[in-house]
């Protein structure tokens, strides 16, 4: 931070130089308008923390760190998988605004603390969306849900209530997957391994190591799924490999836990998206949900998610779900309502949930032209490689195959941030910024091997 000393004209312009100034460890003398250092501000020997080393910047939002600080006006921020409409902007749905609007209206609502499991009628829906309307799990009450604070909240409470609760504390990882996965698991008390997935040789499935790897998983392993638009990769099992995956882990009594950050981003159906999770509900067996508004309502800043338990009886659930209370109400006490209350509104009115289900089509939409549009500048430039991986993935990522030095010099060069893996946000590209990503992809596959 380096806020302006320079003499402040207004009074509330005192005050916002005051704050910057205290911020930063030197304060104003009200006597003379001077500066003078805090006394412990020179040295930090006396400070409780003086032996904190500081920490990485996160891998995926350390990118947006570094993006921000470039003044470069060609660079480009690929990195987390946020959308983008084709003027590069961030989108709010007009379902979203709409929704926001009858809520305001409504003076009857109150800003009361919800219950610790959220809103019921979210969770309610929210279970609904996922399983399906004529879900037997659903209509049998063998399911619990409760609202967390996006996906990754709820993957934590899921993953807390399986340490305190499963007899089994290994949890079976895709390799690679989204970063956060094993800090995630590890903090919540599960031990971390990994299961082939990706195969870098034909950028596909490595179907036989997956099903080779959790063949030879212990009985009852948990294993973490990404339900549809696998991140990083973009490569999904086919719905037959599904069945087999499906087969496969029951029969060794393996608990899924699905991943749902991206239903409907995938195909742009939120039905189509759902399909490998309703295939583990329609065997009657058990599994962990974590659900995710954050990208296929727009809502990433309201925190909305849902952890939904499918168990075997209602008895099962209700003794679940009193559990999983235990686990939030030390954590944070009960969720926050807003973002509750719009996907709520949305997914209950029949109007407002077709003009989501358009609205989402078309984001969806317009990141499969992306790839195509990418596809193409780099077959016009001749750039060497077999790029079809690019269309052939799914959702909002591409995992190009380029490697560390080749983003570093993207990043240098052309002012292009995205994860040092090679992924790049589809959803954060338009068609105005598209030659340029294709240049820098040129010169780094021709420039750096
Ligand atoms: N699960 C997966 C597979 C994800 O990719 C993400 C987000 C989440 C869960 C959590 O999202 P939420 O808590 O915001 O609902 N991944 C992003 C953002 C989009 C991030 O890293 O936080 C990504 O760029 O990978």
């Amino acid at each position: 931070m380096s806020p302006e000393f320079t003499s402040p004209s207004s009074s509330s312009d005192r005050r916002i130089s005051v704050l910057a100034r205290h911020l930063v460890g030197v304060e104003m003398d009200p006597q003379n308008d001077s500066i003078s250092a805090f006394p412990t501000s020179g040295s930090d020997s006396n400070s409780a923390f003086s032996h904190v080393v500081r920490g990485p910047e996160d891998p995926i939002l350390g990118v947006t760190v570094a993006y921000n600080k470039d003044p470069s006006p060609v660079k480009l921020n690929l990195g987390v998988g946020a959308y983008r409409t084709e003027e590069g902007k961030p989108l709010v749905l007009n379902v979203v605004r709409k929704a926001e609007q009858l809520l305001v209206n409504d003076t009857s609502r109150v800003k009361e603390y919800l219950p610790i499991t959220g809103l019921a009628e979210f969770n309610k829906l929210s279970a609904k969306l996922m399983f399906g309307a004529n879900s037997p799990a659903i209509q049998e009450n063998r399911v619990t849900t409760v609202q967390c604070l996006s996906g990754t909240g709820s993957l934590r409470v899921g993953a807390e209530f399986l340490a305190k609760h499963y007899h089994q504390r290994t949890i079976y990882i895709p390799q690679p997957t989204w970063g956060n996965h094993p800090k995630i698991f590890t903090l919540a008390g599960l031990s971390v391994k990994t299961y082939r997935y990706y195969d870098p040789v034909t950028r596909g499935l490595n179907f036989q190591g997956l099903v080779e790897d959790l063949n030879s998983a212990p009985s009852g392993a948990i294993v973490l799924l990404h339900a549809c638009a696998h991140n990083p990769t973009g490569v999904d099992p086919t719905f037959q490999q599904w069945e087999q995956i499906r087969k496969l882990m029951r029969s060794k009594g393996l608990m899924p836990f699905f991943d749902s950050a991206y239903q409907g981003f995938a195909s742009g159906s939120l039905d189509a998206d759902a399909q490998p999770v309703r295939m583990f509900v329609a065997d009657g067996g058990e599994l962990l949900l974590a659900q995710s508004y954050a990208k296929n309502m727009g809502l990433y800043g309201e925190r909305i998610g849902a952890l939904s338990i499918v168990c075997k009886t209602a008895d099962v659930a209700g003794r679940v779900e009193s559990q999983l209370k235990l686990v939030i109400r030390p954590m944070y006490s009960n969720p926050p309502i807003h973002g509750a209350s719009i996907v709520a509104a949305i997914l209950k009115d029949r109007d407002l949930y077709n003009e989501w289900t358009i609205e989402l089509k078309a984001m969806a939409d317009r990141i499969i032209s992306m790839r195509q549009k990418l596809f193409e500048a780099l077959r016009a430039r001749g750039t060497p490689g077999d790029w079809s991986h690019i269309v052939k993935q799914i959702g909002m990522f591409t995992f190009t195959g380029l490697n560390s030095k080749q983003v570093a010099f993207m990043t240098k060069e052309y002012h292009i941030y995205m994860t040092s893996d090679g992924r790049i946000s589809m959803a954060g590209l338009s068609s105005k910024t598209v030659p340029h990503l294709a240049d820098a992809m040129h010169a780094a596959v021709k420039r750096v091997v």
